[in-house]
């Protein structure tokens, strides 16, 4: 990780964010991967750049349905006290306008996996709204639903909601444009990536405002860490789907023997070549761009 001459206004599992004035942020994508919710000790090479790259091109692909926070990847136009750091940054990091978070992760879910999955389990429905019986891991759902959910303290998961608490936190206007907006971006991704043999089961998305009041795309999008991409030929309801981008990594750590709580093991070096292969060819399938020119023109 970089030591930047900034204050860090935000940390996730993989990714900081740091304060470059009152209007700016920076966001920085780690090459750490997290796997059964721990983040592991190995980096893999490039992810960082790989799922930098692909929301920047996700940003410009759904450019028509809402703006979003970016200003600039090219680290050449970051702020003159980021430009020792300019090779460290390059590829994975974003300057960004400084939005006022909506305090809703809004989801968009048109497979039923992980958490949806267990929802439906106990309640026969998705956030409130009923679904048939039957339903298993991995089935398609009817049509896509918005299943929003409110931030929990760091380490915690996210609590699915309905959309009534929805309305009731931010009203009814509010709360129509996130589930509108959601549901555009999801059918968006998914017809994109069904196009190159890949199925969304569901993606995440964080919104905000700009002082202008305009509501936009914060955050990362549409990239393997906030949405679940599987290869379609695989799919088969009824089990857990294969993981687009940590399937080897899974496997390695379920034969390890480890028990799942923190640290993680140290990954063998032919599962991260293999893992930092599945990043590359996500990118490079997705946009139809290779890794080295987005790394150039970064
Ligand atoms: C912000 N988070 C979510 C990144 C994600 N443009 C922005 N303006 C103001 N605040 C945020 C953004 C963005 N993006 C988003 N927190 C603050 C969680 N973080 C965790 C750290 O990495």
């Amino acid at each position: 990780m970089v030591e930047l001459p900034l204050q860090l206004v935000a940390r996730g599992k993989v990714r900081e964010l740091y304060e470059v004035d009152d209007e700016h942020l920076l966001l920085v994508a780690s090459d750490r991967l997290s796997a059964y919710d721990v983040v592991l000790p190995t980096a893999i090479p490039d992810k960082g750049a790989v799922l930098t790259g692909l929301s920047v091109w996700w940003f410009d692909q759904l450019a028509d349905l809402l703006p979003n926070h970016l200003v600039t990847a090219r680290t050449s136009q970051f702020p003159e006290v980021l430009q020792p750091h300019a090779d460290a940054l390059r590829g994975r990091s974003m300057l960004c306008r400084r939005l006022s978070m909506v305090p809703v992760e809004c989801v968009a879910r048109g497979y039923l996996t992980g958490s949806g999955l267990q929802d439906y389990l106990q309640t026969g429905g998705l956030c409130g709204e009923q679904l048939a019986p039957g339903l298993v891991d991995g089935s398609r759902l009817p049509e896509a639903v918005f299943t929003p959910a409110t931030k929990a303290a760091v380490g915690d998961h996210d609590e699915n909601v309905s959309y009534a608490a929805v309305v009731d936190l931010l009203g009814a206007e509010l709360a129509a444009e996130l589930r509108r907006l959601t549901l555009a971006v999801y059918g968006r991704g998914a017809t994109l990536a069904a196009e190159r043999g890949i199925l969304l089961a569901d993606t995440k998305l964080e919104l905000g405002h700009d002082t202008g009041g305009r509501l936009m795309l914060g955050d990362e999008v549409l990239t393997p860490d906030s949405s679940r991409f599987w290869p379609a030929g695989s799919w088969q309801p009824g089990q857990a789907q294969p993981s687009f981008d940590k399937q080897y990594v899974r496997d390695w750590l379920d034969a390890s023997g480890w028990d799942r709580t923190a640290p993680g093991p140290e990954l063998p070096d032919d599962v991260v070549e293999r893992t930092r292969e599945k990043y590359v060819q996500a990118y490079e399938h997705l946009t139809g761009s290779s890794l080295d020119s987005w790394l150039r023109e970064a």
